[in-house]
């Protein structure tokens, strides 16, 4: 089971080329399109709401395992930038970079953008991608495209095998109410195993349940490990309880202020205390204010780009996350949004 996110600047190709890699399923602020043959199975989803949204984009990412950036013929722009910027914070291991609209362009202009977009994402996370051409209307590359994302996908399902171990977590991206089963939610299995029976708690909101029944790509299963897609119809509780973000485990930290330990963008805007942040993690997000920000343990009054800080921030949402979270942090007044990643203490 594969997962993939198209992401990239306007106009770059990929609702088209999301199109041709399934059938169009739900649609919010991101678009999910499903294809399964054999035991191929592929969902592929489309940051519909973005640029508006940051929060598209990264939901995006987050219910995938490997991103897909388009760029268009005419290049890198802000946008394209932003979203580098995005896959960057978030450490984001597996990806391809595809140039989109190969119709559009000749074998030398393609060849120089391809090196010009190896220079600008070095050091970054994108440094070892792998980087593909295609036009969904020549259908230039579009086979051997599919064939790359399936062989990166058993890749990525090869390493998911040592989170089968962990505690299980599912993080919710729907949920709803269907006549005759009750409240049902889709998710991925973020690591662990669940099965049908298990004892979770639905956080934040810290809500007991117990997992019904377990569906994957609308064949009922008996478990499902990390990695996993899932529909799960649960019991004691109702969809109104249950928020997209809402992650199901054992046991989750969950508070309104946090104290993040976090590293800035080399291309983020500087901010100050009493500034407003939006904080992303999961699913999730929050707006939080600026409380304090320390230096190796001073005070500062702010915080600038390419260096390490100890936020303290304060919140009136509650958030759930883990040690191991990480947490990505922007700015929404900023034209290039993305400011942190880092990690709560
Ligand atoms: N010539 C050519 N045109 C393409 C190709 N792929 C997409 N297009 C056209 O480019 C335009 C934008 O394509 P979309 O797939 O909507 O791109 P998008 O990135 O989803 O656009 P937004 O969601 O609006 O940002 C449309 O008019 C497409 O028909 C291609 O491979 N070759
Ligand atoms: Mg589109």
């Amino acid at each position: 089971m594969t997962k993939i996110a198209i992401i990239g600047s306007e106009k770059s190709g990929k609702t088209t080329l999301a199109g041709k890699l399934g059938k169009k399923g739900s649609v919010t602020d991101i678009t999910m399109y499903d294809y399964a043959k054999n035991d191929r199975v592929l969902t592929t989803i489309d940051a519909t709401g973005y640029p508006a949204s940051v929060k598209s984009l990264l939901t995006a990412l987050n219910l995938s395992d490997i991103a897909i950036l388009c760029i268009p013929p005419q290049g890198l722009d802000p946008l394209a930038a932003e979203c580098i910027i995005s896959l960057d914070l978030l450490g984001y291991k597996h990806g391809i970079v595809v140039q989109t609209k190969a119709d559009l362009s000749y074998p030398l202009a393609l060849e120089e953008m391809k090196e010009k977009l190896k220079k600008i994402t070095k050091g970054t996370a994108l440094e070892n991608w792998q980087y593909h051409t295609i036009s969904t209307t020549s259908f230039e590359g579009m086979e051997e495209l599919k064939e790359l994302i399936f062989s990166m996908g058993d890749m990525v399902g090869a390493e998911q095998r040592s989170l089968d171990s962990l505690p299980a977590r599912v993080v919710i991206d729907q949920s709803f109410n269907v006549t005759g089963i009750g409240c049902v939610v889709l998710g991925v299995v973020s690591q662990g195993t669940i099965h049908a029976k298990d004892k979770m708690v639905a956080y934040p909101a810290k809500k007991d349940l117990e997992i019904r029944s377990i569906q994957m790509h609308d064949v009922d299963v008996k478990t499902a490990p990390a990695g996993a897609r899932v529909g799960l119809a649960l019991k004691n509780v109702q969809s109104k309880d249950i928020d997209r973000g809402f992650v199901l485990s054992a046991q989750e930290n969950v508070s309104e202020d946090l104290n993040i330990e976090c590293t800035l963008s080399q291309l983020a805007k500087d901010f100050a205390v009493g500034d407003m942040l939006h904080v992303y993690v999961g699913l999730q997000s929050a707006p939080l204010k600026v409380k304090s920000i320390k230096q190796e343990g001073q005070s500062v009054e702010k915080a600038k780009p390419g260096k390490k800080y100890l936020l303290e921030l304060a919140g009136t949402k509650e958030i759930a996350y883990s040690k191991n979270d990480r947490f990505v942090l922007a700015n929404l007044d900023g034209k290039q949004r993305f400011v942190a990643f880092g990690y709560s203490q």
